[in-house]
């Protein structure tokens, strides 16, 4: 049988071997293979920049939903008859892909385990567009990994060492652990719940404005913003505050004020972007175009507010109860093929065979 000896109060404080912590006393038998669901999460107030590359630690704290309809499943098979590990996305097979195998190779390292792995992996958003497709997987494939070696990752992801590899994955990803409203922080990297999906009755309007990859990865753009952009230390300095701002009104569950508070945080973040050199602009004229109807939405009295992240997509925030007035404003910019209306959805998991 598997034991699983999670010594969680020494993780949990980060003190002592975190590893150790999630090593199993017993040679794995593991359950083998698992399936788990992550939802993309779209930051209200963003991450852009990193204070220690190795370890991917963020240069900011950011603030995010996890919506419930787009995201990445994938099955992790760990299986003692292959050689290498093997990596399909979409149907297409990946196997070199560096970020998944240094994933699967930290859960090996954690739970003590040295066979190799099938990953299964789709992406039900369009992948690397700007659409957190980046954050989903990273999230699926260590929730799947995790279950997999016959670990708990609803016990794992309170945990430094299993948090500190997701975000080595994508910065971003560790927000996907969680469901609803969710914090990263900026001096540790790890990541807190701060409401559940079902606590305020949010929608997160999605318009897909372009088809296709973007030229530039956020990994890249982070790196030439902070090296080259004069607002880069600007954007750091002026950071808190609008957590501060977001975390007061989640409290007071006041939309007009967390909508106001992405906004800026949003022009914030692509201002110091524009100002790098080369300029990076991850918008297109159809992202200009839908400011402008999500502006003319407000001017007529509905609460709607817009987002932008490392590609031309514009996504909207606004109440349940107008999330259909916005979907239908914005067919002035999108076929409706390219228009979904979220909720928030739960946290990265386990889904039944
Ligand atoms: C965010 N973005 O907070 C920000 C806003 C894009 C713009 O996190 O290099 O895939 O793996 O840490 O997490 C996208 O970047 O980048 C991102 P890495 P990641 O959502």
């Amino acid at each position: 049988a598997v034991v699983s000896k999670y010594a969680t109060s020494s993780a949990r404080h980060g003190t002592l071997d975190p590893a150790a912590s999630l090593r199993m006393t017993h040679t794995a038998t593991p359950t083998g293979t698992a399936t788990a669901w992550a939802g993309i999460n779209i930051a209200l107030v963003k991450y852009w920049g990193k204070r220690d590359a190795a370890a991917n630690l963020p240069a900011v704290g950011s603030l995010s939903l996890t919506l419930a309809e787009l995201g990445t499943r994938t099955t992790v098979t760990f299986d003692p008859t292959l050689t290498d590990d093997r990596f399909e996305l979409n149907g297409v097979a990946r196997d070199d892909d560096a970020r998944v195998r240094a994933l699967l190779d930290g859960v090996r390292r954690l739970r003590c385990l040295d066979r190799r792995a099938r990953v299964v992996s789709r992406n039900h958003v369009p992948t690397a567009s700007g659409l957190a497709s980046s954050a989903s997987g990273a999230a699926a494939l260590a929730v799947a990994a995790w279950a997999a070696s016959g670990g708990d990752p609803t016990v794992a992801r309170a945990d430094a060492a299993f948090v500190d590899l997701v975000r080595r994955g994508s910065g971003s990803a560790p927000r996907s652990l969680y469901g609803g409203l969710v914090e990263l922080d900026r001096s540790d990297g790890q990541v807190h719940p701060v409401l559940p999906p079902e606590a305020w009755n949010l929608r997160m309007v999605v318009a897909r404005l372009a088809h296709g990859p973007k030229a530039t990865s956020s990994r890249e753009g982070m790196a030439r913003t902070a090296r080259t952009s004069p607002y880069y230390a600007a954007w750091i300095a002026a950071h808190p505050a609008d957590l501060v701002e977001a975390r007061a009104a989640i409290e007071a569950r006041d939309l007009a004020r967390l909508g106001t508070v992405m906004e800026r945080s949003t022009a914030r973040m692509h201002a110091c972007m524009l100002a790098a050199d080369p300029p990076l602009r991850y918008w297109n004229g159809r992202t200009l175009d839908a400011l402008d109807v999500v502006a003319g939405l407000r001017a007529a009295g509905v609460g709607a507010w817009a987002t932008m992240d490392a590609g031309p997509h514009v996504k909207v925030l606004c109440a349940d109860a107008d999330a259909e007035a916005v979907r239908s404003a914005l067919c002035a910019v999108a076929p409706e093929d390219d228009l979904q209306i979220t909720r928030p959805g739960p946290g990265a998991h386990v889904e039944p065979r």
